[in-house]
C-alpha cells in the first residue's frame, strides 16, 4: 500500500465499462446505485468469456489438464482475494454467494453450536437486514438475547453503549463496516477492541466498504469479515466469508455433499481441509474468476486513491445537495467518517416519485428502505431516496443529478 495515491482518471475508467454508454428516454444514463451493485468493467466479462471459450471444467475432480487448469484459476482467485483483505492464509477464504450468505453460514454453524440460553450478540440499529434476521432466527431457536447500539442525531454508533452493551455474556459482535444507508464507517478496530476483551467474536459485514477503501482484516483483528463479489466490479452469485483459521477449524459444517468430505463411509463421513469444508458442490468457479479479474482492476487503481475519488465526489455532491431548499441529507456531515452513498428526502415527495422523476431523466437511484428497516425507523421515516458513486462517477454527472432535483422541487412546488 503506498501513500501517495494515483489520480483517478475517470474518462478512461468509463471507456471500460460498455453498460455507461447506455441511454434512457434519449438521456444518458447516470448510474448512481452502486451501493446496491457495482457495473462490470470489459476486464472482468473478458475473463469470465475466456473461462467459458477455454478453460471450463469442474475443480478438484478430474485428473486432466484442463481440470488442473481451472483448479488453479479457483484457487489463485482465493489467494488474491486473501492479499486483497490482509487475510494471513489463502486457506481461511470462503466462497458463498454473497454477504447474507456468508453471514448465514457462520449463524448456522458457529452460532448453533455455540450458543445457550443467557448468551447474547450485540448489533447495531444500522444494520442491513443480512446482519438482523440471521440473528433473529438463531435468537428464537437459542433463546438468546439481541442487543442494539444506537446511533446519535449524525448517524454515529454511540461508542459509550459499546462499553456498555458488551459484556461477559456477549459472545459476538457484529457490526457493518460502513452503512449502506447513511455512509457512515464504523470504527470497527475499536468495537473489536471492546468485543475482544470482554470475551466475544467479532464480525465486520464489509459489503459497503471492501468495495471502497484499503481493507485490512488483521489490522482490524475481525475474526470473521463477509463481503459480495457483485458489489465490487465481480460478477453476481460470488461472496466472501475470511474467517481465523483457528476458529474456522473448530467450526462444523454449513451444507453436505460433494467437495466438503475427506473420507465417507456409510457410518460417517469426515470434513476437508479449510476452505474446502465449507465449500459442499461444484463451485462458482466462473464467479471466482470474475472476482479476480475485478481485484486486479481495482487494484490496478489503488484503493486509497478510490477512496480519494469517492471523498472528493462526496464532498461535492453534499455540498450541491445542501443548498437545494427543503431537503434532508442523512448521515454524518464530515466526508472523513463517510462512504460515497447519501441518503436524502426532499419536501414531502415520496422517495419512489423522486426516483421515478430521476429515472425520466436517465439518473438511477435506489429509494425505499434499503433493506434496513429498523434505521428508518430509527430516523423516523419509511423511505429515503439513495445516491451512491463509485470509480467511473464524475462531477458532471453530480451537476446534472442537482439540476434534475432542483426541477422537480420546483415542478411539484414542494
Ligand atoms: N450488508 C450491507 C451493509 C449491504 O449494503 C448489503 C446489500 C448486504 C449486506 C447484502 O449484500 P448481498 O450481496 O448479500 O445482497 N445492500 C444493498 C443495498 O443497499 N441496496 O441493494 C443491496
Amino acid at each position: 500500500m503506498t501513500s501517495v495515491s494515483k489520480i483517478i482518471n475517470v474518462d478512461q475508467i468509463r471507456e471500460d465499462f460498455p453498460i455507461l454508454k447506455r441511454k434512457f428516454y434519449g438521456k444518458q444514463l447516470i448510474y448512481f446505485d452502486n451501493a446496491a451493485t457495482s457495473q462490470k468493467p470489459k476486464q472482468v466479462i473478458e475473463a469470465i468469456k475466456r473461462y467459458y471459450e477455454e478453460q471450463n471444467a469442474n475443480i478438484h475432480r478430474g485428473i486432466y489438464a484442463l481440470s488442473e487448469e481451472a483448479t488453479q484459476l479457483y484457487e489463485n482467485s482465493k489467494r488474491k482475494v486473501a492479499k486483497f483483505i490482509n487475510a494471513q492464509r489463502w486457506e481461511e477464504i470462503i466462497y458463498t454467494r454473497n454477504t447474507t450468505e456468508s453471514i448465514n453460514l457462520i449463524a448456522y454453524t458457529w452460532g448453533r453450536k455455540n450458543l445457550k440460553k443467557g448468551d447474547n450478540i450485540v448489533l447495531t440499529v444500522m444494520e442491513h437486514h443480512s446482519n438482523l434476521v440471521p440473528w433473529q432466527l438463531l435468537s428464537q431457536e437459542k433463546k438468546i438475547k439481541l442487543r442494539f447500539i444506537n446511533i446519535d442525531d449524525e448517524g454515529l454508533l454511540r461508542l459509550d453503549q459499546a462499553e456498555k452493551l458488551i459484556d461477559e455474556n456477549t459472545k459476538l459482535v457484529s457490526v457493518t463496516h460502513v452503512s449502506n444507508v447513511l455512509g457512515t464507517i464504523n470504527p470497527v478496530k475499536e468495537i473489536g477492541k471492546i468485543a475482544h476483551k470482554k470475551g466475544a467474536l467479532f464480525l465486520v459485514d464489509g459489503a459497503q466498504s471492501t468495495p471502497h477503501m484499503p481493507v485490512d482484516v488483521r489490522n482490524i483483528d475481525a475474526d470473521f469479515f463477509a463481503f459480495s463479489g457483485h458489489k465490487m466490479l465481480g460478477p453476481m452469485g460470488i461472496g466472501v466469508l475470511y474467517g481465523k483459521r483457528e476458529i474456522l477449524e473448530k467450526m462444523s459444517p454449513f451444507l453436505g455433499g460433494g467437495d466438503m468430505i475427506k473420507q465417507c463411509s456409510l457410518a460417517g463421513c469426515s470434513w476437508n481441509d479449510l476452505p474446502w469444508k465449507f465449500e459442499a458442490g461444484t463451485s462458482n468457479v466462473e464467479g471466482a474468476i470474475g472476482l479476480s479479474a475485478a481485484i486486479d482492476y481495482l487494484n490496478s487503481l489503488g484503493m486509497e486513491s478510490i477512496r480519494e475519488h469517492e471523498e472528493q465526489l462526496t464532498k461535492y455532491a453534499l455540498e450541491q445537495m445542501s443548498d437545494i431548499k427543503d431537503i434532508k441529507i442523512y448521515g454524518p456531515k464530515d466526508t472523513k467518517l463517510r462512504g460515497g452513498v447519501i441518503s436524502f428526502n426532499l419536501g414531502n415527495i415520496h422517495p419512489h416519485d423522486l426516483a421515478s422523476f430521476l429515472d425520466a431523466e436517465g439518473i438511477a437511484i435506489r429509494a425505499g428502505h434499503h433493506c434496513a428497516e429498523p434505521l428508518m425507523i430509527r430516523l423516523g421515516v419509511t423511505a429515503t431516496a439513495r445516491a451512491s458513486f463509485y470509480i467511473y462517477n464524475k462531477k458532471d454527472e453530480i451537476d446534472v443529478f442537482i439540476k434534475v432535483l432542483n426541477k422537480i422541487r420546483e415542478v411539484l412546488k414542494v
